[in-house]
């Protein structure tokens, strides 16, 4: 065994041990930390005895233990643990040394800390790791980013250690500057939130409008997923579909109390896209899916005093599953739309220069959210690397073409029958917002200048030149000094 190792980890539970065990089956020598020494001891001795891990109880044995410049890898709670991790090390580093946090923090956190450390001369990056514990131990997607010098040095074992996408190449590339690894991962989180809300609002609506035995679904799930709709989120549906409680001979998902929990990385997503101003509404709509679903008081009280209308089945049932399998696909887009939407918009606020093409190559194996569907959004932004919107590309224009009135039929039906499905409604309202040449907005202006003198433009006058109407003939002629219509 060397006795310098090749990179650390500090923090052992289940994503950092599993890093580990990934990193050392490719043939690197990884150090080990833990603020628990038990925990540390209790690896060494267990899953990483007889393996090339080098455990250290203190962090300055940590960074004693690594070849220079030192790589530690952050894999600790989102917050201020990494801040405090952070702290310990500082006095045991030099200048060169590179820091990677791999948890969860919020892109913010990291520029804030990418920005104190390049102070210091101390490389930092960001790298966002997707695929859960699995994903760890086998090959996650991981999307590094900040000080571009820590590029080559962790290139080699990123990318060996990451996911292959189906034709080889690494699920892992150099993001760009400061926290956008962490703004990426966080991005392909509130992706993960809309994609799982539609499968849940398609697999409700033939629940609940058509007659097939759950096996029949799960079939039907899974013939899905030989079409445009192949992914790993689909993959897992049948295979949830299918299964049965042991003791109960029970469907287990009929078991499940239906009140969804969330981590928060979805709400980060939906708070970013207000903080841009961009209109990422099938991301929210799903993060308020699972705030919904989880007041299941309220909800059941409700039942009992809101009416709705009785429920028809639908009267062809395999046109219909065909109308929610083209409705789902559409509406997919659309949320994709939005995620790449956002991407552009922060790529500009924060002069990343992103690469929109790679960052979907890099989603194609490990993480939640890979799927068939990434290649087709490569080729657009291969095709046009400034594309404003994903649906304005031919092949996803023809697709929307071709799966929008479905988008529709199956909304109509959904509000006809009393059940909700706010991702698919957000994703029709998106689609047809965004290709309108003219919106009410103009009323929300008028109203908006009427209250608050808040001024508006003109269609006949040039950009940029704002007028104000004495809309209840008050005599007052003077607008608001400040312009809050940028
Ligand atoms: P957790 O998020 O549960 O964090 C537990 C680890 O943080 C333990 O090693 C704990 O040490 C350490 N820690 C804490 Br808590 N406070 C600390 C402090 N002040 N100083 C030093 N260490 C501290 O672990 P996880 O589920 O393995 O996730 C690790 C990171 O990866 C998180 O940011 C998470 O969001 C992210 N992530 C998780 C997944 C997943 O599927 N779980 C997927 C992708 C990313 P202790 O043993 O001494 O308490």
């Amino acid at each position: 065994m060397k006795n310098k190792a090749d990179i650390a980890v500090a923090g052992l539970a289940v994503m950092g041990e599993n890093l580990v065990l990934n990193m050392e089956s490719k043939g690197f020598t990884v150090a080990v930390y833990n603020r628990t020494y038990a925990r540390t001891e209790a690896f060494a001795n267990g899953r990483g005895k007889g393996k090339n891990i080098l455990p250290a109880s203190t962090v300055a044995e940590l960074c004693d233990r690594l070849e220079r410049p030192r790589r530690i890898m952050l894999m600790v709670k989102a917050g201020a643990p990494v801040d405090e991790l952070i702290g310990q090390l500082l006095p045991h580093l030099e200048q060169g040394d590179i820091l990677i946090d791999g948890g969860n923090s919020f892109f913010k956190d990291t520029m804030r800390r990418a920005s104190e450390l390049g102070k210091k001369e101390i490389l930092y990056v960001g790298a966002g790791v997707s695929g859960g514990e699995e994903g760890a131990l086998h090959g996650p997607s991981l999307m590094p980013g900040g000080d571009i010098r820590a590029w080559e040095p962790i290139r080699t074992i990123f990318r060996t250690i990451s996911a292959k996408a189906p034709d080889g190449t690494p699920c892992c590339d150099w993001i760009g500057p400061d926290g956008s690894g962490h703004f990426v991962k966080m991005l392909h989180n509130g992706i993960e939130y809309s994609d799982m809300q539609m499968i849940a609002e398609a697999w409700n609506l033939l629940r609940h409008l058509c007659s097939f035995p759950p096996e029949a679904l799960a079939d039907l799930f899974e013939a899905w997923n030989r079409t445009e709709l192949e992914s790993y989120l689909m993959e897992i549906t049948s295979a949830i579909l299918r299964k049965k409680d042991p003791g109960t001979g029970a469907y287990v998902l009929d078991l499940i109390l239906d009140s969804a929990g969330q981590k928060g990385t979805g709400k980060w997503t939906a708070e970013c896209a207000l903080d841009l101003g961009m209109p990422a509404a099938t991301i929210a709509e799903a993060v308020f899916a699972r705030c919904l679903s989880a007041l299941r008081e309220e909800r059941l009280a409700a039942s009992k005093i809101l009416p709705g209308p009785a429920v028809p089945k639908a009267q062809d049932e395999k046109g219909f599953a065909e109308s929610v399998r083209r409705a789902l696909y559409a509406a997919k887009i659309c949320a994709y739309a939005q995620g790449f939407q956002l991407l552009r918009a922060a790529s500009r606020e924060y002069n990343w220069n992103l690469n929109y093409g790679d960052i979907a190559l890099m989603w194609r194996g490990g993480c939640i959210i890979r799927a068939k569907f990434l290649d087709d959004i490569k080729r657009a932004f291969a095709a046009n690397g400034d594309l404003a919107n994903l649906m304005f590309d031919p092949f996803f224009a023809d697709a929307l073409a071709k799966a929008q009135e479905s988008l529709r039929k199956v909304v109509a039906s959904a509000a006809m029958s009393e059940i909700a499905v706010p991702a698919f409604s957000s994703a029709l309202a998106y689609y047809d917002a965004s290709r309108s040449g003219r919106l009410p907005a103009n009323l929300i202006q008028a109203m908006r200048d009427c209250f608050g003198a808040h001024t508006y433009e003109r269609v006949d006058r040039k950009r940029g030149e704002f007028f104000h109407t004495d809309w209840m003939d008050s005599g007052s002629v003077s607008a608001t000094s400040t312009n809050y219509n940028r």
